[in-house]
């Protein structure tokens, strides 16, 4: 059944902790660039077109030699695991069974092994600097044993941007008994989650960072450990030593600027993400769609340029096409939708979406989305 996005989120924070809802819901500072996220893009007006033969659509696609049903990919989500149990899994699989790409977050619950053997599919995998090259490397390496077949390397995260709701909600604060307290209390007025994630979903760490890693305070512990090891020394020499360990394809995820396309390119970046992290980095950035004609001047062709932020629905997805981006990551909504209902809720969500693209598609009279141009918006 058709479940809007909007109706997947009302559903998450009904039933989730209001921790694990803002996590998901929120931005850095006042929120501006999440917003901007939405507005923009529904800003976009498409061109109705009628009288023309709809009765065949196109919008299967192949980017980084992943064959698609539909230009979109699950974006890296952290925590996503305690969302819904197992909820990594869950997701992945929801992924596969629709035929678009699931990229599993460093910071993921659900192990990266855990994720490719359970949802029987292929996994991207998304990487973060940390100072220990060391630690980089294995994550690394477990990729490749697992035969993730792309490497997402987020780059807009050397520094956190402050979430405000994580302070209040209590997902990064306070500490000592006040705390434990609203969490506890989040949990117990929570009672299907409690039982379904808390009380049946297994261990509850960081999968693919070992407790000798973090340290033993687990998930409790992964701001200090973020703030503390993610590495502010990076630079595109960096992207140099990623490739040496990476024979695959290596997509940056977190451009903005024109100037670090270029940058991202020189560096041997086989695609890029333009993207502000959903409004989660630095706050008053401008959102993803009204960066990304810049950056496909900039690029001209000669990677894939995929886009994420504010993406709520199959119209926005064409939005983005229209633009000239070849995909996009969608990171909320999916997460919303493994808040409301667990990998149902995720299947619901891309049917969809596909469901809305297939309308979108057909009243703006574009039968082959690879063929999407700026011809489908009145600009
Ligand atoms: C202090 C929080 O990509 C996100 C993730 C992880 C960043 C954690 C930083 O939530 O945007």
């Amino acid at each position: 059944m058709a479940k809007p996005v909007s109706d997947l989120r009302d559903a998450a924070r009904r039933r989730l902790p209001r921790l694990l809802f803002d996590y998901i819901d929120g931005g850095s500072y006042d929120e501006i660039t999440l917003r901007r996220n939405i507005d923009d893009l529904r800003a976009i007006a498409l061109r109705q077109r009628v009288m023309t033969d709809i009765s065949v659509l196109s919008m299967a696609t192949t980017l980084f030699g992943q064959p698609m049903s539909m230009p979109l990919a699950l974006a890296p989500v952290g925590f996503a695991g305690m969302y819904a149990r197992r909820g990594e899994v869950q997701a992945a699989r929801a992924a596969h069974a629709a035929g678009v790409p699931f990229c599993l977050s460093t910071l993921s619950i659900c192990g990266l092994e855990e994720v490719v053997e359970s949802s029987g599919g292929p996994v991207w995998f998304q990487l973060y600097m940390v100072r220990d090259r060391g630690f980089c490397k294995q994550l690394i390496e477990r990729a490749k044993a697992a035969g993730s077949p792309v490497l997402l390397l987020t780059v807009d995260l050397p520094i956190a941007g402050a979430r405000y709701r994580d302070l209040r909600s209590g997902m990064s604060g306070p500490g000592g008994a006040k705390g434990a307290c609203m969490r506890a209390w989040q949990g117990m007025t929570h009672p299907r989650w409690l039982w379904d994630v808390r009380l049946r979903g297994g261990p509850h760490r960081f999968g693919n960072i070992p407790p000798q890693v973090i340290g033993e305070g687990g998930l409790g512990a992964f701001a200090g450990w973020i703030k503390n090891n993610f590495d502010p020394t990076v630079t595109w020499k960096d992207l140099d030593w990623v490739r040496s360990h990476w024979d695959g394809p290596i997509v940056v995820k977190g451009l903005l600027d024109p100037a670090d396309a270029r940058a991202a390119l020189a560096a041997g970046a086989d695609g890029i993400v333009v993207s502000n992290h959903g409004g989660r980095q630095l706050d008053g950035v401008p959102s993803g769609i009204a960066a990304l004609p810049a950056m496909l001047d900039e690029v001209g062709g000669r990677v894939p340029v995929l886009m994420d932020g504010g993406i709520r629905s199959g119209l926005d997805i064409l939005r983005v096409l229209a633009t000239g981006a070849q995909g996009c990551l969608v990171g909320k909504a999916w997460a919303y939708a493994l808040g409301a209902a667990g990998g149902q809720g995720v299947s619901e969500m891309l049917a969809t979406f596909k469901a809305e693209l297939e309308v979108a598609m057909s009243l703006t009279g574009c039968t082959d989305l690879g063929k999407a141009g700026r011809e489908l918006l009145v600009l």
